[in-house]
């Protein structure tokens, strides 16, 4: 498909809708919902200092982490965008235990981590939004939080907002990854980067050297490997890591260490959207075991270990995890 740069994200998603076959009914409104909720996100990450929401709220969210107040203005504002939407049936996020009805019957599930890089907000690091679609199973009936329990392969869209220096959407609805900059004074996210493909050979990876003391060791000679060819950079915002290695050239691990044996990153709101644009742009992910994209969650916010990138290197870090596994 060619599409000029500089076509508006809203006229790109309704000529891909032409050619989707699973794309049905109002995919482009949902879209624009969680876009509109973003463009709000975008200003307040930006005037976050002025507008006196940084810091924490005092809470835990159901994950035992802190809240952040921008946390939860994210959170809101995007499921305040999404309960009266057409096509929702029902909102899971990385803030919320249980699930969140619409007012209306969908099509469509949604799943967001509505402000990841918590760490990061109140820095002026690069923080994101990322969000899945999923079919809903069943049009008729009441949603139930195990219809959110699919596998990846069955998302119809994923992507992230990337605030950062500039702010971008990239997105997949299964037909290649675009990148789409937002433009500050039009109010559009415009595209900028149209078939968005991993980089080869990769020449940078991206982990939390500060957890070596509770790997594996097989993890950590995997680590070693890595580093003799391959420059280190971690932001400590999956968006941003994950953007920059996609951009750059670069392979992603949140391995399981003995803290968190099943690593710490969330299967649904982190893991599945990740794992679609990544295969989208030629790489490949995995839970060390099988693809991302595979695996059947069990629960809401089960989390798994990942490893996400071109795919020499996914290849290679399985080859290496087999022994872990076996031994
Ligand atoms: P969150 O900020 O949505 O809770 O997401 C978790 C974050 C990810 O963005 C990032 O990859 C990871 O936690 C960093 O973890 P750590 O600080 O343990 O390296
Ligand atoms: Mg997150």
């Amino acid at each position: 498909m060619s599409i000029e740069i500089g076509t508006s994200v809203m006229e790109f998603i309704a000529a891909q809708q032409l050619g989707h076959p699973q794309a049905k009914g109002r995919l482009t409104l949902v879209l624009a919902n969680i876009l509109a909720g973003c463009q709000f996100i975008h200003r307040q990450v930006n005037n976050a200092g002025l507008a006196g929401v940084l810091g924490a709220t005092g809470g835990i969210n159901v994950q035992g982490e802190e809240v952040q107040k921008l946390d939860v203005l994210a959170r809101n504002t995007l499921v305040n965008h999404l309960i009266p939407c057409e096509g929702v049936a029902a909102i899971s996020t990385e803030e919320d235990e249980g699930i969140i009805l619409s007012t209306t019957p969908g099509n469509y599930l949604t799943v967001l981590d509505p402000l990841d890089g918590s760490s990061n907000i109140d820095v002026n690091v690069s923080v994101g939004t990322i969000f899945s679609i999923l079919p809903c199973p069943q049009f008729d009936r009441k949603v139930q939080p195990q219809d959110f329990l699919q596998p990846g392969k069955n998302q119809i869209a994923a992507g992230y907002v990337i605030y950062g220096s500039g702010t971008m959407l990239v997105m997949t609805l299964g037909n290649g990854v675009h990148g789409f900059t937002l433009d500050t004074g039009s109010g559009l996210f415009l595209l900028s980067h149209p078939n968005i493909r991993f980089p080869r050979p990769s020449k940078y990876y991206s982990v939390n050297e500060g957890n070596r003391h509770s790997w594996d060791p097989v993890i950590l000679r995997l680590i070693f490997e890595l580093s003799r060819d391959r420059s280190a950079r971690y932001i400590g915002s999956l968006v941003a890591d994950f953007h920059r290695n996609l951009l750059a050239g670069g392979v992603f691990l949140y391995p399981p260490d003995s803290k968190s044996p099943k690593g710490k990153l969330r299967c649904l709101s982190e893991l599945s959207t990740m794992a679609m644009i990544a295969e989208q742009a030629g790489g490949r992910s995995s839970n060390g075991r099988e693809s991302t994209l595979n695996h059947m969650p069990t629960a809401l916010h089960e989390r798994a270990p990942f490893y996400v990138g071109p795919p020499d290197d996914i290849a290679l870090i399985e080859a290496r995890l087999a022994e872990m596994y076996q031994g």
